[in-house]
């Protein structure tokens, strides 16, 4: 096992099955018992939301009860509870949304259970918070007004993360986008329209993103791309890894199990950064968010969480002698890729002077060669040479 520090959400491994036609194919699992296979299998971390670990409307005493024993789970094994997040989205008092629901006892209520929720994120000594509302959002257009429904949902975000500031807790938010299912629409459905919301937030300082593999491949993006602009504008705060195929249902499916010269990319600039240096290495822990898919029993549980370290350790090695391979560093300078890095314009250089330069000769410089397919034939052969 390589020195990638894994993590895994517990309802990922925890998902017994049931689907909209279908019931549960697996039985539940303790939380407690995830966290040691985990251990087990070689992930160093783990994320859950409240109500993976202690059931909806638990008493006190119940909900001390689940949480100590997860806090146990995590002494004996070393694992760390790198992110948690907060269900609000299964409880029917969340069909129209939590932080966007129209009744304003509703959102108090949302609201409420998250910064709970927070507390008990700080008590576990995670750093993160993630905020996927996947009920913020709309089958019909006119169901909300959308100005005040994206208002109280910036509102809600804000208050969270002037919750944690109060707080003094060394702890940032995360919003995970999403562009549909379970809602026809949901609001944020982009990695843009989620830094754009960002931009609005008093408090945006803490807040950035968790995009997942699938939820931008389910809207036709590319995900690499968006990482890459989450991390231009310093707000890739977590990562949410799986597998998809293109535009369908969000399948979960195992990374690299979906569109794998994606996933290559993908680990190519996590691992290696951009070629001129601009992103580094992303340092966070590699989370996966997937499903053990319906037609597994217990064993496939397991063997599904172990081919989502074992893949992209794969990727990785091989990402690694891509970049290291003189072919591929000559095809990139063919390609222009290091004179990109070089600005446009010359430093303190006058409109003037740059607008009375003569233009080239577009003919001849249209006929530049990049090379682009040999490149990417080349990056193929790393891939499944
Ligand atoms: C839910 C969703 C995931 C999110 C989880 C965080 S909840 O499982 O499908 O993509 O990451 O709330
Ligand atoms: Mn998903
Ligand atoms: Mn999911
Ligand atoms: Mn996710």
């Amino acid at each position: 096992m390589s020195d990638i520090k894994y993590s895994f959400g517990l309802w990922t491994v925890g998902w017994n099955g049931a689907d909209p036609f279908g019931s549960a194919t697996r039985p539940a699992l303790d939380p407690a018992e995830s966290i040691r296979k985990l251990a087990d299998l070689g992930a160093s971390a783990f994320t859950f939301h409240d109500n993976d670990v202690f059931p909806f409307g638990a008493g006190e005493d119940e909900r001390r009860q689940h949480i100590d024993s997860v806090k146990k789970a995590a002494e004996e094994t070393g694992l760390v509870c790198e992110m948690v997040t907060t269900n609000t989205f299964t409880h029917p008092i969340f069909k129209a949304g939590a932080f966007t629901s129209n009744s304003r006892e509703i959102r108090r209520f949302g609201l409420r259970k998250v910064l709970k929720n927070v507390d008990l994120a700080a008590e576990m000594g995670a750093g993160l918070f993630v905020m996927w509302g996947g009920r913020e959002g709309t089958e019909y257009d006119n169901s909300k007004d959308l100005h005040t429904a994206h208002a109280r949902y910036a509102e809600g975000i804000d208050t969270v993360a002037a919750y944690i500031k109060s707080k003094g807790y060394d702890m940032k938010i995360a919003l995970e986008p999403k562009p549909n299912e379970p809602r026809g629409d949901i609001f944020l459905p982009t990695i843009g329209h989620a830094i754009a919301l960002i931009d609005t937030l008093d408090n945006g300082d803490i807040v950035g993103l968790n995009p997942e593999t699938g939820h931008e491949q389910m809207a036709g993006l590319n995900y690499t791309h968006g990482l890459a602009l989450a991390m231009y504008a310093g707000k890739l705060f977590h990562i949410d890894l799986n597998g998809q195929h293109g535009p369908k249902y969000d399948q979960d499916l195992v990374f690299g199990h979906g569109d794998l010269l994606s996933a290559f990319f993908t680990v190519d600039l996590l691992e290696n950064g951009t070629p001129n240096g601009g992103i580094s290495r992303y340092e966070g822990y590699r989370h996966f968010d997937y499903k053990p898919s319906r037609t597994e029993g217990l064993d496939g549980v397991w063997e599904s969480a172990a081919a989502n370290m074992a893949t992209y350790d794969l990727l990785a090695a091989k990402a690694k002698a891509y970049r290291e391979d003189a072919e591929v560093q000559a095809a990139f300078e063919k390609a222009g890729i290091f004179e990109s890095a070089q600005p446009t314009l010359a430093e303190g250089e006058s409109f003037e002077s740059f607008l009375a330069e003569a233009d080239p000769n577009a003919d001849e410089l249209a006929e530049r060669h990049e090379g682009l397919v040999q490149l990417h034939q080349l990056a193929l052969k790393h891939l499944i040479g």
